[in-house]
Parts: structure tokens; sequence; C-alpha cells
């Protein structure tokens, strides 16, 4: 059988179009047709197009989104607002898991199940869950095209929201799917929202959301959900499976943004990547004010010939929490959000046309439709708990090249070189606002240590500490010790490798309030830049090199135009010897559940705890200042 006779054994007139046939035919790709054909035959659609890279089909999802309602049109020209479930309005952690072969090791970070039980049961659940719907088949490019970095996703989803976010979010890739020449090296991802209900339609049978990732087939299945760290393939589950694939290859997938900083006294562009658990800062950081930005997300790495890391955004969009963005706090972002232009808006309230949201620095109205449906203030859900005018997980969805801070190097084949790596947390009480690593392998302990207290962005309690290495540990399908290993062996290999900082933005005073401000992260983000670049001296403690008090002070000034006082400086630097102790012994006792931590992770956790306790004995104290360690 010939390939369109391929083609033509599944698809009659009714259930695809001549002309998408011809689409299908023009790729030369029997694996795609493969995977179609066998999620076709699964879900049942009762239509199938196929969206290639032209300005008119992808103006079909646009008029289509919003003609069975599951966008709505704003007041603004090119703004649309979508809505989850009310049950679906964060990622769904406990059903998302790692599809595993029997006799695999399976480890206890990663939430695991027994593949073919897995696919059994997902499987089953899809069958028939594209009855009566169209389903689109789209292809996407995550990296710039024409790279290195470059890998083709194929997207089969019946959720018109979903290909218009990817639209969004995603380099166009059917022309580059052509040149795969055949391949199966591509990404699959099979998404149906399920049986809809009401107006907007959503998902109904929200006990039966399910996310199931294949690293055997790189196909991950996603059914029963709207919200896009769900359902949007691209995004959280192309991270997952670019993280298998990175820690069985040489390079880096991770949960990093892409920031380029100018210093107002140098001229001169400093690349850093950055992972922060989400609503822990990292959009903010990504976009901060007078700086460049390339991505906000999630990022390849890969070594380069001139002896840096290369990074790329697998992105060209922001899918960004809308909560807090004002014109104080997000200047870009909020101009972006209130001028004409193509973006959608999650979850937040709509009245009159006009989007409001959590922390818009305005007065919002009493009432209006948002994520539970006709709103009014004082309305509450079934647990007694009051509904707030949008959900603080809200979202928006919109390209980088339409802010004003666009690093024109976002498309760049190459990447950028990264001189820097931020992690960070949301801890109260034990890490200094900014802190850089004493070498690479301590770097990794640094980003392995992360702890921070939940947030909205997932389904669950908030406010309880979790650790939280490398941001990313949502998304790990590799066990830890081969990716902190992965991690090593990448760094050790580069000749300029890149310097590694822990920030800290939510540190408070015994009075429980902030010791920061929100746009202070500017100064530690400009200080690490300047120690990349030899510009500081610094103070050398057990937990890492700490600023010296004036070069924030100076930092500040130019660039905040504040003044810094000493008390500020020893308030937010000094070291808290037991609560960093405390921490140790957490980490310690997480870490041990896992086997083969490699062994550098544990002489610095081991060293780190001794220099703290030597500390503390030739001090005679539990904090000790930053001055008394000059
Ligand atoms: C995150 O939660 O880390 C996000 C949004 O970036 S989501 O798409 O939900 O993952
Ligand atoms: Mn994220």
């Amino acid at each position: 059988m010939n390939y369109k006779e391929a083609i033509l054994e599944f698809v009659n007139e009714a259930l695809m179009s001549q002309k998408d046939v011809e689409k299908l035919y023009a790729l030369q790709n029997e694996y795609v047709l493969k995977i179609i054909k066998r999620f076709v035959d699964l879900c049942k659609p009762s239509k199938v197009t196929v969206i290639s890279d032209s300005e008119e089909d992808i103006g079909y999802i646009i008029q289509k989104t919003l003609s069975n309602k599951e966008e709505r049109k704003l007041n603004l020209e090119g703004h649309t607002v979508h809505y989850d479930s009310f049950y679906d309005q964060a990622r769904d952690k406990s059903n998302t898991k790692v599809l595993i072969p029997k006799g695999q090791y399976r480890s206890p970070w990663i939430n695991t199940m027994d593949r073919d039980e897995g696919l059994e049961e997902i499987l089953e659940i899809m069958d028939g869950c594209m009855k009566g719907k169209e389903c689109l088949v789209r292809f996407f490019c995550l990296g710039p095209l024409n790279s290195k970095f470059t890998i083709g996703a194929l997207q089969i989803t019946d959720s018109f929201y979903v290909a218009h976010s990817e639209d969004i979010l995603y380099r166009k890739g059917y022309e580059e799917f052509k040149n795969l020449n055949g391949s199966d090296d591509f990404f699959s991802f099979i998404h149906s929202a399920g049986e809809l209900i009401g107006n907007p339609p959503v998902t109904k049978n929200i006990e039966k959301r399910r996310i199931y990732v294949d690293l055997q087939e790189s196909l991950v299945l996603t059914v029963n959900n709207q919200y896009a760290g769900n359902s949007l393939g691209l995004k959280k589950l192309a991270l997952r499976l670019a993280i298998y694939k990175a820690n069985n290859e040489d390079w880096l997938t991770e949960h990093y943004f892409i920031l380029g900083v100018r210093p107002k006294t140098k001229n001169r562009v400093t690349y850093f990547t950055g992972a922060f658990p989400s609503a822990c800062g990292k959009t903010s950081t990504a976009m901060l004010p007078g700086q460049l930005v390339i991505g906000d997300d999630i990022a390849y790495l890969r070594p380069w010939e001139d002896g840096f890391a290369h990074a790329v955004n697998i992105e060209k969009g922001i899918f960004g929490i809308i909560k807090d963005v004002n014109p104080k706090n997000d200047p870009v972002i909020y101009e972006a959000l209130t001028t004409p232009r193509e973006l959608i808006f999650s979850n937040v309230l709509v009245k009159d046309g006009k989007p409001y949201w959590l922390g818009m620095g305005i007065e919002a109205p009493k009432d209006g439709f948002n994520h539970y449906g006709q709103w009014s203030d004082g309305i509450s859900d079934e647990k007694g708990n009051p509904i707030t005018i949008a959900h603080p997980n809200a979202r928006y969805t919109i390209k980088i090249t339409d802010l004003s801070n666009c690093d024109p190097k976002l498309d760049d084949p190459n990447g950028v070189p990264i001189h820097g790596i931020f992690y960070g947390g949301r801890d109260s009480d034990t890490m200094p606002p900014i802190v850089e690593s004493l070498n690479w392998e301590h770097g990794i302990f640094l980003g392995a240590s992360i702890e921070s207290e939940t947030t909205s962005a997932t389904l669950g309690a908030r406010g309880v500490r979790k650790a939280s290495p490398m941001a990313n540990l949502d998304f790990l399908v590799v066990p830890l010790g081969k990716y902190l290993n992965n991690h090593n062996i990448f760094g050790k290999n580069l000749k300029h490798c890149p310097q590694v900082f822990s920030t800290n933005y939510f540190l408070k005073g015994e009075d429980g309030k902030y010791l920061n401000e929100i746009l202070d992260k500017k100064v530690w983000v400009m200080w690490s830049e300047g120690r990349t670049r030899g510009d500081f001296k610094s103070i050398i403690t057990p937990i890492g090199h700490l600023p010296i008090y004036e070069d924030l002070k100076s930092l500040f000034r130019v660039e905040l135009n504040k003044d810094y006082s000493k008390e500020e400086y020893i308030m937010q630097f000094s070291i808290r010897i037991n609560f960093l102790l405390e921490k140790l012994n957490r980490i310690e006792k997480l870490y041990k559940a896992e086997k083969e931590i490699p062994k550098f992770f544990w002489d610095i956790l081991f060293k780190q705890r001794s220099g703290l306790i030597d500390l503390q004995k030739k001090a005679g104290k539990e904090e000790i200042t930053p001055f008394e360690l000059v």
C-alpha cells in the first residue's frame, strides 16, 4: 500500500476533506499517519481537520473557538476570554502520571504508574471521547526553527482553545515536519476536553481527568481537562518528554526563564536563566523593567562551540499568572494586556466586555462573569470559602514579540550564551535574598535544595513548605540522582560554566512582614550580573558568597534610586544558623529516600552543616550578621 492509500484507508470524505488529505500527503511521514489513525480510531471524532502554517488555517481556528464559545470576544480588538471548569483551574499533579514499564525503577519523587495498567485505563477513558466533535491535527516546533535545539511536536486535540493558545505560544511546524524526511523523531500529544457542559462549555467529567506520559513512545495522553497546564501538549507535557530526552543525551531541559540583563551603567547584555516554582516571582523576574526577555517558563540548554551553555526558549509566548499584574509591579505586561492585540485571558472576571483580576490596582465591579459563572461579591463555594473576583491562578496568553522588552534574539537558532542561573523559592524564614554558589556542584546543590511554600498554581493546600529541586520536580521523569548527575556532567564539560545564585524574594522579619519590596529583586539580579563579570567582591560563608553592603547600597541607588540602610542589610543577610541547619536536616531526610544521589551532593550537605556548626560555636549565637563575617 502506498502512502496515499494508507491515508485514504482510514479517512473518508465525511471525516476529512480532500484538501486536508493533501496536507497529510505532503508530509510523507508514516509515523505521523500512524498516530493520527490510531487516535482517530480510538477517539472517534466526527470530523478531522489538518491545520498547516497558513493564515487561512489559523484563522479558521480563531473563528471556530469563538463560534463554539470556547472563547468570547472582549471589548478590545483581538482580546478574548476563556473559562476552564471551576474544578480545573490549575495543574492536576495527582492525576498526572509517568508510565513506567514493568521491572523499571520507579522513583518515590515521581508520580508513576505501571505502563500497561496506565495505558489500559486511559485508552478506555479516551474511547469515543471525541464523538460528535471536530478533531484538529496541528504541527509545531519546540525551539527556534532550523536549529540544533528544534524538536517537532504533533498535537491532536478537540479543543479550539488549546489549538489557539498553542498558536500564540509556539512556533509553527507544519513546514518543519516536512524536513523530518519521514523520521519518527518528534513528540506527540493527544488531548480531549471530553464531554462538555454549559456555556461557556467546560469539561464535565473532571473525576476522569487523566494526564499520562508515555516516555517509550514520546507520547502524552490527556483527557477531561482544559486548563492549559493540563491540556496543552507543548507546555508542561512536552517539558516532561524533553527532560527524558535531554537526560539520556548531553543537554538540559529546564523550568527556566531566559533574561537579558542590562545594567544601567554598563553597555552590555548578560544572559541568565532561572527556575522558580510556579507563582514565586519567575515571570516578574523574567520581565524585570529595563531588561530583555527571551522566555518565562521553559528552556533547552546545550553545550556550544564557544564553551558556554547556550539556551533557547522553546516557546514564543507567555502563559502568565495575571494576579498582581498592575502598572506598578509589571508595567510592561500591564500595558500589553490593556491595548489591542491577539491575547487570551482565562478565568478572570468580565463585566461589560472588560476583564478584571486580583491585584489589578483598580476597583473591581461587584458582579460579573468569572470562573464560577455568574458571580457577585459575597458568593462562596461549597466549602464556604469566598470566591474571589478571579481565580488566583487566572492567566493571560500573549506573544513575547508583543512586549516592548522582547529580546531580538528570541528566534536565534544559536540561542544565547548563559552566564548565570537563578534558583528561587517562597521561603519566609531561612535563605537570604541572594546567595552565590561556591562552585558549579554547590550551585547544583542550591538548586536541588530549593524549598517553597505551595501556591495556587497547583491544586491542593497552599502555604505548605515543600522541596522543589530546580523548581522542576513536578515535571521530573527520570530519577533525581540521574538528573543531578546529568547537571554535573553538563557543567563540567563547559569551558565557561554558568555561575549559580539562589534568590528568595519572600523572606520575612519577626513581625511577619516581607523584608523586601517587590522591585528589590532588580538589585539582586544586578549584583549577580556584576558577579559574573567580575565587578564585585563577596563575603564567603558556608552557604555561599554574600554581597558586600556598599555594593548593594550603590546598586539600590543606581537601579532603584533608593536608600539602603545597614539595618535592612543586616536583617536580610544575617545567617540564620538554626533555620539553615533545620533546612539541611529536611533536605537530607528527603534525599535519603531516593537511591543513587551523587556523592558530591552529600559532600556539600555535610560540609555546609559542619561549617554552620563551627560558625555557631565560634560566635556563640544563632544569628550572625554579614559584618561579623567579613
Ligand atoms: C506553571 O505552573 O509552572 C506554569 C503554568 O508555568 S502551567 O502551564 O500550569 O504549568
Ligand atoms: Mn511553569
